[in-house]
């Protein structure tokens, strides 16, 4: 809730200097995007490896590889995709890390955010992503409809991250792609895969399930892949090496 009213001011402040109308005009907003989703139904991996300098639970992971290294590592590595936190007071990541990862890398990106504002959206494309979250537990049902409606409009896919049946009931919407079980509870921090489990068979088949955080070995990925889950989105078990892309070939 501080980091929802933080970024309520921090997209305040930007508006004024970059408007939607500036976002729209630069190279990037107007390229061809890549499905993440299709990307995690077809390839074998369904990796989905992210870049986190530091986190509200861990405090710092890994505040010395370079991103470029890290894009590279990951691509290398075979994974489906890789997820880029934007945040920077919270996860010390940046929308500069976004636009030089997507430099260097072909593979779909995915905008790590707080989303709280459309305008977010917009400069998600305009900085390289080819997908963003939304959190269902920061957003209404109608925002959760609006936002991923218009992330769709602008060749986004969207993955919706849900902690239980609650917020699942608010999210199953057509414009969104991946419905995204966060294993962390954000108020607790507390880890448990079982919340994958225990919500799969809730999730309809047309949205591609991907489960997030705590995930650190193949036999998790593999009991998961029981489950239906058809993405893995992992950043600490990567991260907290001297090699994330590396690791990631494990
Ligand atoms: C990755 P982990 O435990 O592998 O580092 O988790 C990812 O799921 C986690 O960073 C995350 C997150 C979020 C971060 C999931 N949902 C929302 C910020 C905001």
């Amino acid at each position: 809730d501080k980091i929802i009213a933080y970024k309520h001011k921090e997209v305040k402040a930007k508006k004024a200097t970059f408007p939607i109308s500036v976002l729209k005009q630069s190279a990037l907003f107007l390229r061809e995007t890549k499905s993440l989703a299709e990307a995690l139904k077809t390839s074998s991996s369904g990796i989905i490896a992210e870049h986190k300098r530091r986190s509200p639970s861990k405090s710092v992971i890994n505040d010395k590889v370079l991103i470029t290294d890290v894009a590279q590592g990951y691509q290398n590595a075979g994974v489906s995709g890789m997820s880029i936190l934007t945040d920077t007071n919270f996860f010390g990541g940046s929308l500069d890390d976004l636009l030089v990862a997507r430099n260097v890398v072909e593979f779909p990106l995915l905008r790590k955010e707080f989303i709280v504002d459309a305008y977010q959206i917009y400069e998600a494309k305009a900085y390289g992503a080819d997908a963003i979250l939304l959190i269902a537990a920061a957003l209404t049902e109608s925002q959760l409809k609006e936002y991923s409606a218009i992330a769709k409009s602008l060749s986004l896919d969207v993955l919706l991250e849900v902690h239980n049946e609650e917020e699942l009931n608010k999210s199953i919407i057509p414009t969104v792609d991946m419905l995204g079980v966060n294993n962390r509870n954000l108020k607790t921090f507390k880890v448990s895969i079982d919340i994958s489990k225990e919500l799969s068979s809730k999730i309809p088949t047309d949205f591609v399930k991907v489960s997030e955080s705590g995930i650190s070995s193949v036999d998790t990925i593999n009991e998961l892949k029981q489950y239906g889950f058809q993405g893995f989105l992992i950043g600490e078990n990567f991260m907290k090496t001297e090699n994330p892309g590396q690791s990631a070939l494990k």
